[in-house]
C-alpha cells in the first residue's frame, strides 16, 4: 500500500506517474518537525534495523553510519568522506525494525539523510524547504515495497539490445584514425566489441550537436563504415551551450529565451569546456522540446545512442564570481601575502568550481513562474535527459535509442540510464560499483554500470580483468578512462586471449542478461538484488555486501582484492558453482549452503546457479548481431524441476507487451527439457 502526504506547496517534479489521494495528517513512523524554513523527519532505529536505498551514493548497501546529501554534484572523488555524488535518489527502505516500510521524499532541492551519523540509532532527514510530497509504502517484503514504488514512478528505460554488448570509451579519441585503431585492436584479436564512445573532442570546439569537420570530414560516411563492422558510435552531449555568435543552437536559444537567466533578466553565464556557456532551461517545457529536437542532427547522420554529461550541472566557474575574483585578486597583488591573505587568495580561486552559492544566481522559467535554481537543483540532469527521451519518442517512435546520463533524479529512469561517473582505477571502487547496483535498481535505474577499469588514475591489467568480470553482469558494460591516464583498452595488455575469452562470456550470457533485464523493466523488479532481499529468513544474508543476485537464476561473487587467488563466498542455499574461463571453458561443482573459500585465479570468474533455476548460455560472438539465441545450452541444477521464463524480442522495436516475447522452459531431474514459445529452439541440456 502506498500513501501520499503533502507538505506546503511542493514543486511538481513528475517523478511519480500515479495520482494518489493526499492523506490527512503527518507521515507515520516519523516525528515531523516543521518550521518556516525546513522540514525534518526523525526516526529511531532499532539496533538490528537496516536502511537500504539512496541510489547512487558512497558506502555500503546498508546505508547506516553516514550522512548523505541530495545535491547533485560533479564529484570525481568517490571517497568515503563524500556526501553527494551526481544524483539525488530520495528513496529508503527500512527493514528489521518494528515495521518494514519504504519512503520517498519527492523534493527537488537539497536534502540531508543523517543515517546514524550524529547518533548511531537516529535517522534524521532534513529538507531545506517545508514543501514536499512524501510517499510511504508498506508491503509483504522489501521486494514487494520496491515493486510498488517502481510502479508508482513508472516503467524503467529500455535500451536497444546492442547496448548490452561490450563497449569501449576513452576521453581522448580525437579523430577517425583513433577510433579505427581501437576497433581494429579489438576486431583483429577477435575481442567482442559493440560500440565506441565519442567524448568531447569530436565536437567543434565543444559545441553541442556539432561535429569537427577536420577530424571527421565525412561523418555520416564514417558512421556507416563503423556500422558495417557492427560498431555503434555514441557521442557525448554536454549541458552547457557555447556562447558564440553564429552558432545556431546558441542563437536560437537566445532568440527564443530558452536559456537560464539571472534575477535581472540577463542570461546566466557559466564557464565549462567551451569557455562561456548558457544552460538550456530544461525545466521550461518549450525549451526542453527545443533542446531535445537538437539531437536530430546526429540521428540524421546515423547515430543511435548518446550520453549526457556535466548535467548536475557542472560549473567550472560562474562568470560573475570570476569577475569578482579577479577584482579581489588584483587587490591582493602587491600585498605581502601572509598566512591569512594567502589563504584568502587560494580560497578565492578554489571556490570557483561548483560553488553551490551559484545555484542561487540563476532561474528557470516553469510555466511562466521564475524558479530559483537551488530549489530545483536536482532536476537538471533529469530534465536534460528527459528532453532527449521525449524527443526520441517524437523523432524515432519505432526504434529504441540508447541514452544515459551522469546526473539523475527519480523520474529520469523512464528516459535513460546512468553511468556512475568518474570513479578511479582503485580496487575499492570495484567493490563500490557492486554495492551501488542494487540501490540504483531500487529507484528504477536498471541500465547502468561503472567505468570498467576506473576512469581516473592508472589501471593495471589485473584490475581491468577483475573489473571486466564484475561488469560482465551490468547492463551497461563499458570500459572508459580519462585523458592522461594509462591506456586500458584490453587488447593493450599481455593476456589478450584471456580477455577475449572473458568478454566473449558476456555474449554467451547475452540471452540471459537481456531476458532478465527486460523482465525487470516490464515487471518493475530489480535486476541486481542484495542477498537479504531474497533470502529474507537468512540471518546472515544482510551481512553479505560483496555478492549479488543477478536476475532470477544467478548469484555472483566477484573477486575485488588485488593478488587474491579466490575469495570467501556465502551460500544461503545449496547452489551449483561455475568457474568460467571462457564460454565453453568452465568447471562446475555443487556447493552446500554456508561459508566457503573458493579459488578463482585471475582469469577465472565465479557464477552460481540457484537450484531449480536455469541459465541459458550461447556460444557468444564478436557482436550482438552474431549471437545465435536459438542454439543454446541450458544449464540447470535440478532438485525438483527447474523452470525459466525467457523473454526475447527483436531488440530494436517497442513491441514489449507481445505475449510471443515469452518462452517457457522446464527441465526435469532426468534432463528432459520442454520449451514452449514462439521460436524454434535447439536446446542442449547440461545438468549441473
Ligand atoms: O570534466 O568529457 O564524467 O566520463 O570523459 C570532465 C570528458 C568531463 C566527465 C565525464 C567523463 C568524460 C569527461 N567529462
Amino acid at each position: 500500500m502506498i500513501t501520499k502526504y503533502t507538505y506546503g506547496n511542493p514543486f511538481q517534479t513528475d517523478a511519480v506517474v500515479q495520482k494518489l489521494e493526499v492523506q490527512n495528517g503527518d507521515v507515520p513512523y516519523f516525528t515531523v518537525v516543521k518550521t518556516e524554513e525546513q522540514l525534518q523527519f526523525e526516526y529511531t532505529l532499532e539496533n538490528e534495523e537496516k536502511v537500504y536505498g539512496l541510489g547512487e551514493n558512497v558506502r555500503g548497501i546498508n546505508k547506516r553510519g553516514w550522512i548523505y546529501k541530495s545535491c547533485c554534484a560533479d564529484e570525481p572523488n568517490h571517497l568515503e568522506d563524500r556526501t553527494s555524488l551526481y544524483a539525488s535518489h530520495n528513496f529508503l527502505v527500512l527493514d528489521g525494525g518494528k515495521e518494514q516500510f519504504g519512503v520517498f521524499f519527492d523534493y527537488p532541492g537539497i536534502i540531508t539523510f543523517d543515517v546514524g551519523y550524529t547518533h548511531l540509532n537516529e535517522l534524521k532527514i532534513t529538507l531545506s524547504e517545508p514543501d514536499a510530497d512524501v510517499y510511504v509504502m508498506t508491503g509483504e517484503s522489501i521486494l514487494d515495497i520496491v515493486k510498488q514504488f517502481r510502479q508508482l514512478i513508472g516503467r524503467s528505460y529500455i535500451p536497444p539490445k546492442w547496448a548490452f554488448g561490450y563497449q569501449q570509451s576513452r576521453w581522448g579519441y580525437m579523430n577517425e584514425a583513433d577510433i579505427r585503431e581501437v576497433v581494429k585492436g579489438h576486431r583483429e584479436k577477435k575481442i567482442p566489441l559493440e560500440s565506441i564512445y565519442m567524448d568531447i573532442d569530436y565536437m567543434e570546439r565543444f559545441k553541442d550537436f556539432t561535429v569537427n569537420q577536420e577530424r571527421f570530414p565525412d561523418f555520416p560516411e564514417f558512421v556507416k563504415e563503423m556500422k558495417a563492422q557492427h560498431i555503434h558510435l555514441v557521442p557525448i552531449i554536454d549541458a552547457g551551450v557555447k556562447v558564440e555568435e553564429g552558432y545556431d543552437v546558441y542563437e536560437e536559444g537566445i532568440e527564443k529565451g530558452y536559456f537560464c537567466k539571472k534575477e535581472n533578466g540577463e542570461y546566466f553565464v557559466a564557464g565549462v569546456w567551451p569557455g562561456k556557456v548558457h544552460f538550456p532551461d530544461v525545466l521550461n517545457k518549450e525549451a526542453r522540446e527545443w533542446f531535445g529536437n537538437k539531437y536530430q542532427v546526429l540521428l540524421d547522420q546515423g547515430i543511435e545512442g548518446f550520453w549526457n554529461d556535466m548535467n548536475e550541472p557542472s560549473i567550472f566557474f560562474a562568470q560573475d564570481r570570476m569577475d569578482e575574483t579577479f577584482d579581489k585578486i588584483a587587490e591582493l597583488k602587491d600585498k605581502n601575502l601572509d598566512l591569512d591573505t594567502f589563504q584568502q587568495f587560494t580560497g578565492l580561486v578554489g571556490s570557483l568550481a561548483n560553488n553551490t552559492d551559484d545555484f542561487k544566481k540563476f532561474y528557470h522559467n516553469v510555466d511562466g513562474k521564475m524558479m530559483r535554481h537551488d530549489k530545483v537543483h536536482n532536476l537538471f540532469g533529469y530534465n536534460m535527459t528527459r528532453a532527449a527521451g521525449e524527443a526520441f519518442e517524437r523523432l524515432s517512435p519505432e526504434k529504441r535509442i540508447l541514452m544515459f546520463s551522469r546526473s539523475s533524479y527519480i523520474g529520469m529512469h523512464r528516459y535513460g540510464g546512468i553511468w556512475t561517473g568518474d570513479n578511479k582505477s582503485w580496487w575499492n571502487h570495484l567493490l563500490l560499483n557492486l554495492r551501488m547496483m542494487p540501490s540504483l535498481n531500487m529507484v528504477g535505474i536498471l541500465y547502468t554500470g561503472a567505468d570498467i577499469g576506473g576512469f581516473g588514475a592508472d589501471a593495471t591489467e589485473d584490475l581491468v580483468m577483475r573489473w571486466t568480470q564484475l561488469a560482465m553482469f551490468s547492463p551497461l558494460m563499458r570500459n572508459h578512462s580519462a585523458m592522461g591516464t594509462r591506456e586500458q583498452e584490453v587488447y593493450r595488455f599481455d593476456h589478450v586471449e584471456e580477455f577475449r575469452k572473458i568478454i566473449n562470456i558476456r555474449y554467451g550470457l547475452l540471452a540471459y542478461i537481456y531476458s532478465e533485464y527486460m523482465k525487470s523493466a516490464l515487471n518493475s523488479e530489480m535486476y541486481f538484488k542484495p542477498l537479504s532481499f531474497v533470502y529474507t529468513d537468512d540471518e546472515f544474508a544482510s551481512q553479505v555486501e560483496d555478492q549479488l543476485l543477478v536476475g532470477d537464476s544467478l548469484m555472483i561473487a566477484p573477486v575485488y582484492n588485488q593478488n587474491a587467488k579466490g575469495r570467501y563466498v556465502y551460500l544461503p542455499e545449496e547452489m551449483a558453482m561455475l568457474r568460467f574461463r571462457g564460454v565453453d571453458d568452465y568447471d562446475t561443482e555443487i556447493l552446500p549452503a554456508g561459508h566457503h573459500y573458493v579459488g578463482a585465479g585471475l582469469f577465472e570468474m565465479l557464477v552460481f546457479v540457484r537450484p531449480d533455476k536455469i541459465l541459458v548460455l550461447t556460444d557468444g560472438g564478436e557482436c550482438t548481431d552474431e549471437v545465435d539465441c536459438d542454439h543454446v545450452k541450458a544449464l540447470a541444477f535440478v532438485k525438483t524441476k527447474a523452470e525459466y521464463v525467457w523473454y526475447e524480442d527483436d531488440g530494436m522495436g517497442k513491441d514489449y507487451e507481445n505475449p510471443d516475447n515469452y518462452g517457457r522452459m522446464t527441465i526435469e531431474k532426468d534432463g528432459n527439457c520442454v520449451y514452449t514459445g514462439s521460436r524454434e529452439k535447439k536446446i542442449e541440456v547440461k545438468l549441473l
